[in-house]
């Protein structure tokens, strides 16, 4: 029987592609598919809707500031990062096949069920990245990372999740910035998504996006530079020389964004406070190294790929230098230069 489309609309022209449509469609490219992927894809974007609608309101609702509180890694917790961790527990709490939740914002990993209780997958997540600019309504971010769950025997919960990045199955962020963006990859490329209000709906606005292969533009805290390897002073001595501009947000999400769509590099290289790097590996620099990789784009930390990296614990650091190729290359020329 031939498929009848219907392809000639001439009074609408609302774009219909939602993120639910996407995963939907992507799930039916696998014939095996459980639609496991899909059912937490769908709680990731809930969440991510509900904490857009806090952060908008958070002035109005006087839920800015912090909770006089830390985490587990000793960053003091904005009143947002907790509200926000409590979103996403809620929307991916009940999703009969998550396995493990593991949070920025909590120690140890939550266990919901284990794997032979269909606990099938873990969710990795920064809540809200970047939450100390909130006061100052600079966009901030919900890091994901999702991987499936082993069945060995856990000596600890962290035995069930500390797997190399290029194990995970998906990764994205939403960045809840001048719109809300959503973007998603399985491993098949990098589709970005936008919040329509009016619809209520992330809707499809750049199919595989690719990351420019190269761009004058680096992205890094340069009030560390005295602190940085000499290679990386090196580097950003022949930046300033060669036409670049700096352009730092300290939101990692939003660099990142920019990073993807304008092209260039973003760096935290080792510094004497954090000489194993800032960012955390496991929620921060592996998801954003797949979605940069899967863009067209190059993530290493140290002297290896950052998807690489065994971990050794859920909430350890490393150093991040990602983005378009070109840019990295050259990097890692004045980096390693002998
Ligand atoms: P610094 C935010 O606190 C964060 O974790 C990332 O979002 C951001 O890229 C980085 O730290 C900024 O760190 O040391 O430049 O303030």
């Amino acid at each position: 029987m031939t498929e009848h489309r219907y392809s000639s609309p001439h009074l609408t022209t609302d774009n219909l592609t939602s993120l639910q449509t996407h995963i939907l469609a992507e799930e039916h490219e696998y014939p095996g598919a459980t639609g496991d992927l899909s059912w937490i894809l769908s709680a990731i974007a809930l969440a991510a809707k509900v904490i857009a609608n806090k952060v908008q309101r958070a002035r109005v609702e006087d839920v800015l500031g912090s909770m006089g509180t830390a985490n587990t890694t000793g960053d003091e917790q904005q009143k947002l990062d907790v509200i926000a961790n409590e979103i996403i527990m809620r929307c991916l709490g009940d999703r009969a096949n998550i396995g493990v939740l593991a949070s920025e914002e909590d120690d140890k990993p939550i266990i919901l069920r284990s794997k032979a209780e269909g606990g099938h997958y873990a969710v990795l997540f920064d809540p809200l990245d970047g939450s100390s600019n909130l006061d100052v309504s600079v966009g901030v971010g919900t890091i994901f990372s999702i991987l499936r769950t082993t069945d060995i025997k856990p000596d600890t919960p962290e035995d069930l999740i500390l797997q190399p990045g290029t194990l995970q199955v998906a990764a994205g962020y939403i960045l809840y910035g001048s719109s809300v963006v959503f973007l998603l990859t399985t491993g098949k490329g990098v589709d970005m998504f936008v919040l329509d209000h009016s619809m209520g709906a992330f809707v499809l606005v750049i199919p595989k996006l690719k990351i420019p292969p190269e761009k004058k533009i680096y992205s890094i805290n340069e009030a560390y530079y005295d602190s940085f390897p000499d290679g990386y002073q090196h580097y950003l001595d022949w930046a300033h020389k060669n036409g670049y501009s700096g352009r730092y947000i300290g939101s990692m999400v939003a660099d990142i964004h920019r990073t993807l769509l304008k092209g260039g590099v973003f760096l935290y290289p080792p510094t004497v406070t954090h000489p194993e790097g800032k960012l955390r590996l496991m929620y921060e620099a592996n998801p954003m190294a797949m979605i940069v990789e899967q863009a067209g784009g190059k993530a290493i930390s140290g002297d290896k790929r950052t998807l690489d990296i065994n971990p050794t614990g859920l909430h350890q650091r490393t150093t991040v230098l990602m983005g378009s190729p070109a840019e990295v290359d050259l990097v890692l020329n004045h980096v390693n230069r002998p």
